[in-house]
């Protein structure tokens, strides 16, 4: 309805007054001049005659029948054809004129079809003369055709029954096409006018115009002419448009258009055994997106969502070669160590995605290609062999956004801990093992990340009192601590702006190169930040020398 519809609907009177899909598809038979509607089989080709620019769209029986996978022969039921105009009428603004075959019965079936027709915001509906179940039109020689009383009953039923009084009914005469003659087509076309069809479809499967144009002549306009030139393609449209026809059906060439295609497509995939000749050639999965309208989810998400709070991420420092462990470290870094058949690192990440934590960057730095684990993102810290850990961190500090995990490589710890530490509260978190004031769990004489705290832990871990940190390395001799720090720390949005800051200030000062992480929490801890303790008993690990190797060998 390209010519009548395009722009703001107008009314009959020629009004701007907004109308309904089917008031417009009214309007576009009654206007003078000549409208088209465009075949669609789903949604999908809904749309796109949607968006190519016809106001109109024709759900053919035929190419919905084929698109299904059945003839058109009515295998598909009419309520299977009802769910599929519902999904057309939803994907579009633009009046739909549906092929009802023969309505699917007697006058009683038409009489439901209308009305669940109307409830489903159709415009229109074409009905056939001819008798359930039938048989596309080019196909045989001739179809019985209904009795011209039974059928203006079928028409008469179905207006009675429309819900919305700008729904039409178009009269489909099958006589030319059956053989029957011009005589007896203009005889039924003039009956089913009387009965109240809003338009005639006069049909033929001759490869010229010519008895089209007769019966158009001989019609002169007496109510709107609807056409379907699939077999007189050739006919210049102007010829169709100076007989007076008010419509012209272009019916079936989607699907015809997405069988040529979609043939070539497999052809060439499974000559090919390759996708490289077909991209570029179709459409591209945004276009996909884009057609059925992915945009307006996301703002409705906006809108309508509560935002969900991201989880946090994490960042693994793993710069350092472990030279305590060489010659193991001479190919790779001490974090893809095997133990038990899986690097070090790896199980580190497998525990924090047991957590929920997925988003992992691990900081490299010596043999940097070594680490070459999947669904890992990866910041590299070239100048390794100068820097500590805080220099390290500060190498991911576009990454210390939000809520925000900082691990030692070398650690491992049970799936608890973590959980523990997600739940905690607190800007900044340090897990810390209370082991160490008993005696510790580590040989003596070795380097340990010694805290005190606001309070020993009670032993008990009912005890929800807060904890919060004192003092952090710095020589703190292990027999006065309340423990060790283990390597593991949460930081909230605040916090890591906290860190983030902290690590300027050190590179500002030139202490950054010649700090690790305990230095970093000092710092803080001198300034009142308040840093929060989560007291464990054990059930961790890190891996410093061959020593600490054996154990996790031992202990996974
Ligand atoms: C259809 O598109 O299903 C039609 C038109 O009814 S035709 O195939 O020409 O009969
Ligand atoms: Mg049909």
């Amino acid at each position: 309805m390209a010519t009548k519809l395009d722009g703001a609907p107008e009314a009959p009177d020629g009004t701007a007054a907004a109308l309904s899909k089917a008031g417009r598809l009214r309007a576009a038979l009654q206007a003078p001049g000549l409208a088209f509607v465009m075949e669609a089989h789903n949604g999908l080709s809904a749309k796109i005659v949607e968006e190519a620019g016809f106001a109109g769209i024709w759900a053919s029986g035929l190419t919905m029948s084929s698109a299904l996978g059945v003839r058109d022969n009515n295998e598909a039921s009419w309520t299977q054809v009802l769910d599929m105009l519902e999904f057309m009428a939803d994907a579009t603004t633009i009046p739909i004129l549906v092929d009802g075959d023969t309505g699917y019965g007697n006058f009683n079936n038409v009489r439901r079809l209308v009305k669940k027709l109307c409830q489903r915001g159709i415009a229109g509906v074409c009905i056939e003369d001819k008798l359930f179940p039938k048989t596309n039109s080019f196909i045989g020689q001739g179809q019985p055709l209904a009795d011209i009383d039974e059928f203006c009953g079928r028409i008469k039923a179905g207006k009675d029954s429309q819900t919305d009084d700008a729904f039409s009914l178009v009269a489909r005469v099958e006589a030319l096409i059956s053989g029957w003659g011009m005589d007896e087509a203009l005889k039924r076309a003039e009956a089913y006018e009387r009965a109240g069809a809003d338009a005639i479809l006069i049909h033929s499967k001759q490869r010229s115009a010519d008895e089209i144009l007769g019966f158009a002549k001989e019609w002169a306009g007496r109510s709107p002419l609807v056409i379907v030139p699939t077999m007189y393609y050739a006919t210049p449209t102007p010829v169709l448009r100076d007989a007076g026809v008010s419509l012209i059906i272009w019916a079936n060439h989607n699907l015809r258009a997405a069988i040529t295609a979609m043939r070539e497509t497999s052809r060439r995939i499974m000559e090919e055994q390759s996708l490289t000749s077909v991209e570029g050639a179709i459409a591209s999965v945004k276009e996909v997106f884009n057609l059925v309208g992915q945009g307006e989810l996301s703002r409705a998400e906006q809108r309508y969502l509560a935002p969900v709070a991201d989880g946090p991420h994490a960042i693994v420092l793993a710069a350092s070669r472990g030279d305590a462990l060489a010659p193991l470290t001479e190919e790779r870094p001490k974090c893809m160590l095997d133990v038990r058949g899986q690097p070090l690192l790896r199980r580190l990440i497998s525990t924090m995605n047991a957590c929920g934590v997925r988003d992992i960057t691990v900081v490299r730095g010596y043999r940097k290609e070594a680490i070459d684990l999947p669904n890992i993102t990866t910041v590299d810290n070239d100048a390794y062999a100068d820097g500590g850990e805080a220099a390290s961190l500060a190498c991911a500090a576009e990454r210390l956004r939000g809520a925000c995990l900082v691990s030692y490589g070398d650690i491992l710890f049970r799936n608890y801990i973590l959980e523990n530490l997600l739940a905690a509260d607190g800007d900044i978190v340090l897990v810390v093992d209370v082991r160490l004031r008993d005696g510790g769990h580590r040989a003596p004489g070795r380097a340990v990340d010694a805290v005190r705290c606001s309070r020993r832990f009670t032993g008990s871990y009912l005890d929800e009192e807060p904890v919060t940190l004192s003092e952090i390395g710095g020589g703190l001799a292990p027999e006065t601590a309340d423990g060790e720090f283990i390597g593991l720390v949460k930081l909230s949005e605040r916090g890591s702006a906290l860190v983030r800051d902290e690590l300027d200030a050190m590179r500002a000062d030139g202490t950054l190169d010649g700090s690790d992480l305990p230095e970093l929490f000092a710092r803080l801890t001198t300034k009142n930040v308040p840093i929060a303790v989560l007291y464990i008993t054990g059930h961790w690990l890190d891996v410093d020398d061959a020593f600490d190797l054996a154990k996790a060998r031992n202990l996974i």
